[in-house]
């Protein structure tokens, strides 16, 4: 327990906390940050008190030479010395606890792309927020599809960047039922700020009914329903708008047998094949006049999804 740990909704400067990490972080915060108030008035001060009292004045000769105060210099050099010591073992061992994931976490895959986070639960079922049971470690494995992106829940006190070509760990334990605010804290491209998500945390015994019921969306949804969830969910909505607005990408409103001009001058109709074309190879068969930034849903959409979005999108005359 922290000397300065007040309830959170006291607390002007920090966000909620939630999890068992964030008492720690919010004490080793205020610490370090007393000390550094305590050094910054005391240095601060006596700079301007010296310059008040020793300023140059009318006929009074310069000091010539000044001796050391051994005592003071010691003082000065350990008395800071000791801090900087405690404050990095602090700071260490802190930063072990929150790299090194307990082996009985719960595993959640991550892929974060522009600009939309997939969070994959053990079962293989993917959603755009995180959901996780209370009061039991969840290790997030995280990758990315493209640039640097940054995973920062605040009322976790919990950030890691996620990284293309490998993979990164970060893990927490949610103390209080409750919606959360998730972030993209790197900045990757122009929507950016619009990487936001939230983290569900189920209180006990909810977690695992929720899990069964959003997995079987698929059969309990007719296809064009199931088609519209996927689009808002896998980040479609991101770049394409269904009523016939320009976003980054063609507008779903009405394309279902459009002829649709590529960039190589060719035509094509736009039918299940170059839905699923476009879905799994958006590189292969570019429109002409927008910028090849779709990423890849390859491996990341099973069939019967992509027929479920093929359905959305035939829906929407
Ligand atoms: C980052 C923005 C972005 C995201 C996210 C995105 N797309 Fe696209 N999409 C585009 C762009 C840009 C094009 C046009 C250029 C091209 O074909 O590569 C496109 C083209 C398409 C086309 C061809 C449409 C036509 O009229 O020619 C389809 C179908 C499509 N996307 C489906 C999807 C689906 C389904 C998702 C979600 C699973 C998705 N897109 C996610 C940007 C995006
Ligand atoms: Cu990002």
């Amino acid at each position: 327990m922290s000397a300065f740990s007040m309830p959170a909704s006291a607390r002007l400067w920090m966000p909620e906390s939630a999890s068992t990490a964030a008492q720690q972080v919010d004490w080793v915060f205020d610490v370090v940050l007393v000390i550094c108030t305590i050094f910054f008035v005391g240095i601060t001060g006596a700079l301007v008190a010296f310059v008040v009292r020793y300023r140059r004045r009318e006929g009074t000769p310069a000091t010539r030479q000044l001796h050391h105060h051994t005592g003071l210099e010691v003082a000065w050099s350990v008395i800071p010395g000791i801090l900087l010591a405690v404050i990095f073992i602090v700071g260490l061992t802190g930063f072990m606890q929150l790299t090194t994931p307990p082996e009985d976490a719960y595993e959640v895959g991550v892929i974060g792309k522009k600009w939309v986070w997939a969070f994959q639960y053990p079962n293989g079922y993917i959603d755009d927020t995180l959901h996780v049971p209370v009061d039991q470690p969840v290790m997030l494995n995280m990758t990315s599809d493209d640039v640097i992106h940054s995973m920062y829940i605040p009322a976790f006190r919990v950030k890691r960047d996620v990284i293309p070509g490998r993979y990164t760990k970060l893990w927490f334990e949610a103390t209080k039922p409750g919606e959360f605010n998730l972030f993209c804290a790197e900045y990757c491209g122009t929507k950016h700020s619009n990487m936001i998500s939230s983290v569900v945390v189920h209180p006990p015994g909810e977690f695992d009914r929720w899990l069964e019921k959003a997995s079987n969306f698929l059969e309990t949804m007719s296809p064009a329903e199931a088609g519209k969830l996927l689009y808002k969910r896998r980040g479609c909505a991101q770049c394409h708008s269904v009523d016939g607005s320009q976003m980054a990408g063609p507008s779903f409103l009405a394309a279902w047998g459009q002829t649709a001009v590529l960039d190589d001058g060719s035509t094509v109709e736009v039918d299940a094949n170059y839905i699923r074309e476009s879905i799994l190879e958006p590189q292969s068969k570019a429109r002409a006049g927008y910028r090849k930034v779709m990423p890849t849903y390859q491996g990341q959409l099973k069939d019967e999804e992509i027929s479920a979005l093929i359905e959305f999108i035939k829906s929407l005359k």
